[in-house]
């Protein structure tokens, strides 16, 4: 049987016994190594001074990780560099944050190359490569070069920018024309899928066949998979109603004092659309001073990237704007915004969604938003929450039943919240039952159940 080789800038072993710690990409992705007997391979999170190429084995739970150090330079120009702060701010359509480099881009190629040349050794034959997200795109390229000619998928985490903003990216063309090494290429959404498979044809000249979804280049093709990635939804529904769940649900009972809760989770960066959640908290705050005191938001904002500069300013602003609104609005009774930055371990976090009566995820821009999912799937049948959620996440797609806004408008944001205030007991449970039908169905196993398949399913490149 094919081996499964994972590739991914991080990788997140499985936790052991305590698999609160995991998310639900880590758990999906550990069981199909299991499954598969693979090895999962990327930068270990560690520095050092000389790149050697050293790899360090670790094995636990069934699945082997392989990772590897990375000097200063390395993290700079590629992980803080191109990554984060060239393709995440184009690839969710920020062109006014995105930098273009050559550093940067030289350094993203260089790393991709040195991740191509450690783990080549490591691949066999009949061995299977997936690799994840926007860090890697040009990893299967590089791997080609290296003669590798198993089969390759590549999964993009994040959205796939429209054709004209694409082309702002000064390397737009050799990265796009990159994933046709790759022969199964998914996306979460016909969305990112259409926009790639537009400059594919338009700007490079691939032709189209709508029949299988692949895409033909210079005698290479690519099959584009609209792919939607869910959650580990039983397993998280189940821990909602274990112990840790149960007395983060009291607790936030408790304190909540007979008000109703809303929730945010989400890493603090500027595609969640944060700013303008408070702006439209603001709004309703100031609009409806009838209902206002009845309500507060709890936002969990761990912070994230803070070695990149916006990431230390959106902190910033929204210190300063969750300081303004309570200043206005709070009371000696009531604080209108709990504003944390700090994480918390998930099966704790799922009692705090349980505990909400309203889910807020709002992001500008997001290729799904797994924190949505969460949140539908910690309700409580009997007395589910209401989920508010951004048109513009790819999550929006499957879950149609929240209650969608637009995340730019204040005024949108303020009646959707008092939509979900005025929701009676059979609406909101109509509603969860309709989105837990699709969380439930197309959760994290069906995803890479899916993407797995399609690239078995493949044939291995002919020797070129
Ligand atoms: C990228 C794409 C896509 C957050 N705070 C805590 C915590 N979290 C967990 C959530 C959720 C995860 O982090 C965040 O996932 P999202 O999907 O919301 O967002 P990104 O991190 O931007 O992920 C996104 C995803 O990849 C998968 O393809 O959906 O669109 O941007 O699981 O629960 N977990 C814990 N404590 C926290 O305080 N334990």
């Amino acid at each position: 049987m094919s081996r499964l080789i994972i590739i991914s800038n991080r990788v997140t072993p499985p936790a052991g016994p305590d698999s609160a710690a995991q998310g639900g990409l880590s758990v999906a992705l550990s069981a199909a190594l299991r499954e598969y007997s693979g090895i999962w391979f990327g930068w270990s999170g560690e520095r050092t001074d000389h790149f050697n190429g050293h790899i360090h084995f670790q094995r636990s739970e069934g699945v082997t990780t392989a990772t590897i150090d990375l000097e200063d330079q390395d993290i700079e120009e590629y992980y803080n560099g191109f990554a984060n702060r060239t393709l995440w701010p184009l690839f969710h359509y920020r062109i006014d944050l995105a930098e273009y480099e050559r550093e940067f881009a030289g350094g993203y190629q260089r790393v991709n190359a040195r991740f191509a040349e450690t783990v080549r050794p490591l691949i066999e034959a009949e061995d299977v490569v997936w690799v994840q997200d926007y860090h890697m795109i040009p990893l299967g390229a590089e791997l080609r070069r290296l003669g590798c000619k198993n089969r390759m998928g590549f999964f993009l985490h994040i959205p796939w920018p429209p054709r004209r903003l694409f082309a702002i990216l000064p390397l737009a063309t050799e990265l796009a024309r990159s994933l046709f090494d790759y022969d199964v290429v998914g996306f979460h959404t016909e969305e990112w899928l259409d926009a790639y498979r537009e400059f594919a044809v338009e700007d490079l000249g691939a032709t189209w066949r709508e029949s299988d979804g692949v895409l033909t280049l210079g005698g290479k093709s690519v099959q584009l998979l609209n792919c939607p990635i869910g959650i580990d939804a039983a397993e998280f529904a189940e821990m909602s109603r274990g112990p840790t769940a149960q007395h983060a649900f009291r607790q936030m009972q408790e304190s909540a004092n007979g008000r109703v809760m809303m929730i945010g989770v989400d890493r603090l960066d500027y595609s969640k659309g944060l700013e303008d959640r408070f702006l439209g908290y603001e709004r309703f705050l100031r609009e409806h001073t009838e209902v206002r005191k009845e309500v507060f938001l709890l936002q969990i904002a761990p912070p994230s990237r803070e070695a990149v500069e916006t990431y230390q300013e959106i902190r910033t602003t929204l210190e300063g704007l969750s300081g303004r609104i309570n200043g206005a609005y709070a009371d000696v009774d009531w604080v209108p915004i709990r504003y944390v930055n700090q994480g918390y371990p998930r099966d704790y976090l799922a009692g705090i969604y349980r505990a909400a009566r309203i889910g807020l995820v709002t992001p500008l821009r997001d290729g799904m938003n797994l924190v949505a999912k969460e949140y539908v799937a910690a309700q409580d049948p009997e007395d589910p929450g209401v989920l508010i959620l951004s048109r513009f996440a790819g999550a929006a797609i499957q879950l149609r039943d929240a209650v969608l806004v637009n995340p730019y408008s204040a005024e949108e944001m303020s009646d959707a919240i008092v939509t979900a205030l005025k929701m009676d007991r059979s609406e909101r449970i109509r509603r969860w039952r309709s989105m837990m039908n699709s969380v439930e169905r197309e959760d994290v196993i069906w995803w890479r159940q899916k993407f797995t398949d399609a690239l078995m399913g493949s044939e291995m490149r002919a020797a070129s």
